[in-house]
């Protein structure tokens, strides 16, 4: 009988594969911080679920400011995980003032939309991507979504699972100009931050399996997730686990049938009262909002994440486990 995981992995598109001309064409746009010592493992787990999905062509990696080690980190899960394929990886912006300026990754993210269309996962600030549409309004076509882990609906308060910690909108705040212009671009724009998040944890039961593993990336993941989930237990005061943010912002654009999404609502960028004192220490702090009066701009709003969708990405990570001895 076909063991249940393999049948599961089947159903779920893991098993054909697609020439690269039927694949989905994406760009990653990472702030990727996992390991050394200790970071978060959103970015690591959403590269890991496109690296798994046969259906996605990966044309390049773009590194964002904000985190050490990253192309590093980032070239480690590629050998991993894509041994066989040549996936470049260019460093972006140093730090938000370079927006508007030409970098390896720009120059690189322009060649690959000269090229012909693709979507744009936006999983740090947008600096980057901003920066190519600013200097190439000629490839806003080109972009056939941007999908970016940022943004709320109008009042939304980010407090996972009453913990004692309110995150910021991380990656908005670090260049909130930059998301702006993604705004004003008329690239579509699919807004998957922590709203559609909220709730979705993993923990360690779920992952702990990758803990016996045979495979050395296996145990690689186990020891930083386990690594991150304590810092959310143990500084966020979160009981419940941790909240792969990116992972959905990935998910969403790709498989949007697992997430709930308000299709073509109003966005705008505003200025009011600081609501997360213990990440941002001023008075007053930047909002990219959805759904709020005097919005102007256009965007799709993903707000929920299915349970199936929870289920494909724990198929992605532990898939090595089905062909362990
Ligand atoms: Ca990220």
């Amino acid at each position: 009988m076909m063991p249940i995981i393999t049948l599961l992995l089947i159903l779920l598109g893991f098993g054909m594969v697609p020439s690269m001309a039927q694949q989905h064409r994406v760009w990653v746009d990472t702030d990727l911080s996992s390991g050394r010592p200790v970071g978060d493992m959103d970015d690591a787990l959403a590269l890991l679920m496109l690296l798994r999905d046969t259906s996605v062509h990966i044309e390049g990696i773009s590194v964002v400011h904000g985190v050490r080690h990253a192309r590093r980190v980032t070239a480690k899960l590629l050998r991993w995980y894509a041994p066989a394929r040549d996936t470049p990886i260019h460093r972006g912006a140093d730090t938000q003032r370079e927006l508007g300026q030409r970098t390896e990754a720009v120059n690189a993210m322009i060649r690959a939309l000269e090229k012909g269309p693709m979507t744009v996962l936006a999983l740090g600030p947008a600096t980057n991507v901003a920066t190519v549409l600013t200097l190439r309004p000629d490839l806003v076509p080109q972009m056939q979504k941007v999908g970016f882990c940022g943004g709320r609906w109008a009042n939304m308060v980010f407090a996972p699972d009453g913990g004692k910690v309110r995150f910021s909108d991380y990656n908005f705040e670090h260049d909130s100009v930059a998301a702006r212009l993604l705004l004003q671009s008329g690239v579509p724009l699919l807004l998957a931050g922590y709203d559609c998040s909220d709730g979705f944890f993993l923990h360690r039961a779920l992952y702990r399996p990758l803990k016996g593993s045979s495979h050395a990336r296996d145990r690689w993941m186990y020891r930083n997730l386990s690594r991150w989930e304590w810092v959310w237990q143990h500084v966020f005061g979160v009981k419940d686990g941790f909240i792969p943010f990116d992972c959905s912002t990935v998910g969403a654009l790709l498989h949007p049938d697992e997430f709930c999404i308000r299709a073509d609502r109003a966005a705008t960028v505003t200025e009011g009262p600081n609501d997360a004192r213990s990440i941002v220490k001023t008075d007053r702090k930047m909002f990219l909002t959805v759904g709020a009066q005097g919005g102007i701009h256009r965007v799709d709003h993903c707000y929920h994440t299915h349970g199936i969708f929870r289920e494909r990405l724990l198929n992605a990570l532990l898939r090595d486990l089905s062909t362990d001895p």
